[in-house]
């Protein structure tokens, strides 16, 4: 099948989805092209069945607001034309959703059919889409779309607690490569950043507000104040200034490391004791399970899809959103003990394997069948 894959190219979890999918989908004798406003950050290897086309937009000084959705809508109705594209599968309804339903109206003008399959990420609906500005586009689009897909129950329950849609939505989870997983790093040089005493913790995000960041540094504090650790924060964000303020605050500097933006993300989970995600709103914590297939456990809020992806007291700790001294507790019985630390940790991996890839890429595909199926009778 050639499919058009359709995300944002960044470090955030619906980019990471769409491109790992599109990579697998390609090694499974798929035809994929990512169409987008730059490369996705972890689209490394291009190969013949891999296709990346950039979306430009030109800047004109009339235009206050660069018309990002009108240049990617021209954009598809272009690649689709001389690629063949059979199928768009659009990731995050703001703004693809709408700008891929446009491509399809331009496309059946001129006589080519197009379904779009629509992934709903979370903060498409929960934080932004659901906004009085956006929210009669969004459901609009959604309506409109051939099939939608969510990541998590949780997030289907949202979507149609927020917008008055009348499709079908799928639940098709997150995933993760374990196979890539077990060969990566098995020597994780954590010599370089920690003592062999020190419990090593770790955050990865994009450092908005949403992710509670003052909470990681609270709970590492009191961490820190029981026994020795490290904290490790993976991310660029407009929290990052006022959580470097805070830790030196704390008095902590000394055991905080800012790793900035990272792309060897396995690496530093490889010599992770602990991944904290305390987020206000997760509609499913992608970081969350890619700690836990390192074999990291997880202390997480219990917001949103997490309690789908972290089993409380097995592959970590669910709290309420700002319960600090609850998650904190819970971190300190999980690294005081080397025993329940090492049980966690296997339990974290355990739990990951219900988000293999092998199991979940295979859902994709079937929705595919069925809407192009279903598309082509109508
Ligand atoms: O969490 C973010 O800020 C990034 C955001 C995105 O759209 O890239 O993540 C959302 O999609 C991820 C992939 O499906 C989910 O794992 C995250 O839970 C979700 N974020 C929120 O719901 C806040």
């Amino acid at each position: 099948m050639k499919i058009g894959i359709v995300c944002y190219p960044t470090f955030g979890g619906s980019g990471v989805v769409a491109t790992e999918l599109g990579l697998e989908l390609s090694k499974r004798g798929h035809e994929i092209h990512f169409i987008t406003y730059s490369q996705p950050v972890r689209l490394e290897l291009l190969s013949s069945n891999v296709h990346f086309h950039e979306v430009h937009v030109p800047e004109y000084p009339l235009f206050h607001y660069q018309p990002y959705e009108l240049a990617l809508s021209s954009k598809l109705v272009d690649m689709v034309k001389l690629y063949g594209i059979e199928l768009l599968h659009v990731h995050y309804a703001i703004p693809h959703a709408y700008a891929a339903y446009m491509a399809q109206q331009m496309l059946k003008d001129e006589g080519i059919s197009i379904p779009i399959v629509t992934t709903l990420h979370g903060t498409d609906i929960t934080l932004v889409g659901s906004h009085p500005f956006y929210k009669p586009a969004v459901t609009f689009s959604i309506n409109k779309s051939d099939a939608v897909t969510s990541v998590s129950e949780s997030l289907k329950k949202d979507t149609l607690r927020l917008f008055d849609i009348k499709k079908e939505i799928h639940v098709v989870p997150n995933f993760i490569d374990l196979e890539k997983q077990e060969h990566n790093f098995t020597d994780c040089q954590r010599g370089m950043l920690a003592d062999e005493n020190e419990r090593i913790i770790t955050h990865i995000s994009n450092f908005r507000e949403v992710k509670r960041i003052p909470d990681v540094i609270k709970i590492f504090y009191n961490i820190q104040k029981e026994l020795p650790a490290k904290l490790m924060l993976v991310g660029e964000g407009p929290e990052k200034e006022g959580a470097e303020l805070l830790v030196e605050e704390l008095g902590i500097s000394d055991r905080v490391v800012f790793l900035g933006n990272s792309n060897e993300i396995d690496r530093i989970l490889c010599f992770s004791d602990l991944f904290l995600l305390p987020s206000k709103t997760e509609s499913f914590g992608l970081a969350a399970l890619e700690a836990m297939a390192s074999g990291v456990p997880v202390i997480s809020t219990n917001t949103g899809g997490l309690s789908e992806v972290n089993e409380d007291g097995f592959s970590g700790y669910l709290s309420d959103v700002g319960d600090v001294k609850d998650m904190s507790e819970n971190a300190i019985k999980i690294l005081s003990n080397t025993d329940t630390l090492n049980s966690f940790k296997a339990n974290a991996k355990a739990q990951s394997k219900k988000f293999d890839l092998r199991n979940i890429v295979p859902m994709y595909e079937a929705i595919y069948e069925e809407t192009l199926k279903k598309f082509l009778v109508h």
